[in-house]
């Protein structure tokens, strides 16, 4: 089955499901330490794994990465790229994403346009996104110059969204950014995940159960973490508990 029909299928079945993301940059999680996050947190439910970083991600350090999560865990694996480095030929797809709120054309699809024949003609599994940075955006939002959205501006939020919906984008994701202090707030997500046909992601600062409950009951179809499973010494336990916070059934 492809990853876009398995993602569809899941959300059909749970509601909501979790995705975990790995950042792939060994100055934060190597290889094998990488390997063992996804075999953990296949264990504790979560439907996916996500491989990509804003910094320090090289196609070498990426091989070995999807190499050692591939012998230790079944779930897809999807790249989440940064640039044009954060791409494997050896993952099962990947987010094809434009920031749609970056002030720099780079982000939004010069750097696409670099990688788009390469990609059409490989193995892996396109899936165009839509990303939109919400404050305060973190790294992700600096380095990708994006003129955030600000918390209170549903508005601007859904007008984003249904631009990528528009486009033919598979997915949006709401971006808080890696590690933000507070997660896109859940009035945002209801009002975007109302107004919007294709599932809803949403990530950055989700650190407990009660945070990812509270996103997947406003209408989020992704709950991502990354952070929260980089640090705990139990994953499994962790995203156990966020599956079960988050899933209906
Ligand atoms: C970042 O949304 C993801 O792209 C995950 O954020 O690291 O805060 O979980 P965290």
């Amino acid at each position: 089955m492809k990853v876009y029909e398995y993602i569809l299928e899941s959300v059909e079945k749970h509601g909501t499901i979790h995705m975990t993301l790995i950042d792939p940059d060994p100055a934060k999680v190597s290889p094998e330490r990488a390997g063992a996050i996804a075999e953990a947190a296949e264990h504790g439910g979560s439907a996916a794994i996500m491989l990509g970083g804003s910094t320090g991600v090289t196609r070498e350090v990426l091989d070995a990465a999807v190499e050692e999560i591939r012998g230790r865990c079944s779930l897809p694996i999807i790249l989440f790229p940064g640039g044009i480095s954060g791409i494997s030929l050896k993952a099962d797809a990947i987010y094809f994403m434009s920031m749609l709120n970056s002030r720099n054309p780079e982000m939004i699809s010069w750097i696409q346009a670099r990688a788009a024949r390469a990609l059409k003609f490989s193995p892996l599994e396109i899936i165009p996104m839509g990303y939109i940075i919400v404050e305060p955006g973190m790294t992700v939002g600096r380095v990708g110059k994006a003129e955030v959205v600000k918390r209170n501006d549903v508005d601007t939020a859904i007008g984003f969204a249904l631009a990528a919906e528009l486009f033919g984008m598979k997915l949006v994701y709401l971006e808080a950014g890696s590690g933000a202090p507070e997660h896109v707030p859940p009035e945002m997500v209801r009002e975007v995940a109302g107004n919007l046909d294709i599932p809803l992601v949403v990530g950055g600062g989700i650190r407990t159960p009660e945070a990812a409950g509270t996103l997947a009951k406003a209408g989020a179809s992704i709950i991502v973490t990354g952070t929260l499973v980089e640090r705990v010494e139990d994953v499994e336990g962790a995203v156990r508990a966020i599956v079960r916070a988050v899933s209906h059934v």
